[in-house]
């Protein structure tokens, strides 16, 4: 069951799950269209991690809103960061609760840590019956495209190329989540009206 809502008059909110490999750059993506708003848990490295040159990591999770300006009315996509590493599996379960569409952002340069995002939208599909994309951030050559698209195609999402530092990039990939999970409100929409014929 979706838990988009009205909230008063105008706005329209959606609940987007960001998730993906550590250092993919889900924090980059989300501060890159939600800077004013987010709400982050960054920290320091622990020596224990494999962080290469990367000197913040995400504990808990990230979290901003962007606002979509819409003739009927706003709408606002709260956008849930997820951290990365196994440990936090759970977290993942939690954040991914009622949620309307899930981006899971990989690492083009990286082949071999799609397997973990492959984990990932595992978990996530069985928490929430959501539309979603994978955003192929840093390297996204139609080669790359490719091989991303033979990976994830069992998973129904669609692979697009991403900038996460790049503001009109991430707009429109989170543009493509929101489509998708219009659409399905769409469908609840219709099948409550058939619904409420047997009232
Ligand atoms: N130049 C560039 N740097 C990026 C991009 N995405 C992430 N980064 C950097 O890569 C590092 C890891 O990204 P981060 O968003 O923290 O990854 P997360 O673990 O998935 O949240 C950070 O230092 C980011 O600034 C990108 O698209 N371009
Ligand atoms: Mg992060």
């Amino acid at each position: 069951m979706m838990e988009t809502s009205r909230d008063g008059p105008g706005t329209l909110i959606f609940k987007l799950v960001v998730s993906g490999p550590f250092s993919a750059g889900k924090t980059t993506l989300i501060s890159t269209v939600a800077a004013q708003s987010l709400v982050t848990t960054e920290t320091a490295v622990s020596r224990h991690e494999d962080a290469g040159d990367k000197t913040a990591t995400t504990v808990g999770m990230d979290f901003g809103v962007f606002v979509v300006p819409d003739d009927e009315g706003d709408i606002e996509l709260r956008l849930h960061g997820t951290p990365g590493q196994e440990r936090f599996r759970f977290m993942w379960e939690i954040l991914a609760e009622g949620a309307d569409g899930m981006v899971i952002v990989v690492d083009g340069r990286d082949p071999a840590s799609w397997n973990e995002a492959l984990g990932h939208i595992t978990v996530l599909q069985a928490a929430a019956d959501a539309p979603g994309v994978v955003a192929v951030n840093w390297r996204h050559d139609e080669a790359t495209l490719q091989a991303a698209r033979a990976r994830f195609q069992h998973t129904g999402l669609e692979v697009v190329p991403c900038d996460a530092i790049d503001p009109a990039s991430v707009m429109n990939t989170l543009v493509i989540v929101l489509a998708g999970a219009l659409e399905r409100l769409e469908q609840e929409d219709a099948s409550m009206a058939g619904a409420g014929e047997w009232l």
